[in-house]
């Protein structure tokens, strides 16, 4: 099992996204920042370290607010993907691992090419987000 956390962080009707890097699985592809839970780790205490290690922002981990998940299967493993909602950090999100980030509305988000196992949280996105119509 491959436990993953990620960050909605929303600021003004966008949300952060950032660019994987050459050289990675998934080069090139645009998620949600976060990353694999260490043993021992609690999941919201994960994500608040991969923040500051990808980014550079302090984040409290009471504020990481449990938003959604998605469940994949990968090549040799399953991935669980923890989504959570962020509204408030400390410092301005610089690309310390990406190479690039991006602030993107809803019609932004679904130019991007993502993971397929974050396709499915663009539509539970949209309503926390401005730039387009929800789908119903
Ligand atoms: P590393 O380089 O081994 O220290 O990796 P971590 O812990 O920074 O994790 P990362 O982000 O390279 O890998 C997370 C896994 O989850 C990877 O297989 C890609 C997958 N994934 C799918 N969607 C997302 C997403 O939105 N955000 C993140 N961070 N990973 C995602």
């Amino acid at each position: 099992m491959l436990l993953v956390v990620a960050a909605a962080m929303i600021e003004d009707g966008r949300v952060l996204v950032q660019q994987r890097p050459e050289g990675t699985s998934l080069a090139g592809l645009w998620e949600f920042p976060g990353g694999k839970i260490e043993p021992g780790e609690s999941p919201e205490a994960a994500l608040a370290r991969e923040l500051d290690e990808e980014l550079g922002v302090a984040v409290d981990p009471a504020a990481l607010v449990p938003l959604t998940f998605a469940s994949e299967a990968l090549a040799d493993r399953h991935l669980m993907l923890l989504l959570y909602r962020l509204d408030r950090w400390e410092g301005v999100p610089e690309a310390r691992h990406a190479s690039a980030l991006a602030w993107a509305d809803s019609a932004a988000l679904r130019g991007l090419s993502m993971p397929p196992a974050d396709v499915p949280f663009l539509e539970v996105l949209a309503p926390l987000l401005g730039g387009g119509a929800v789908l119903r």
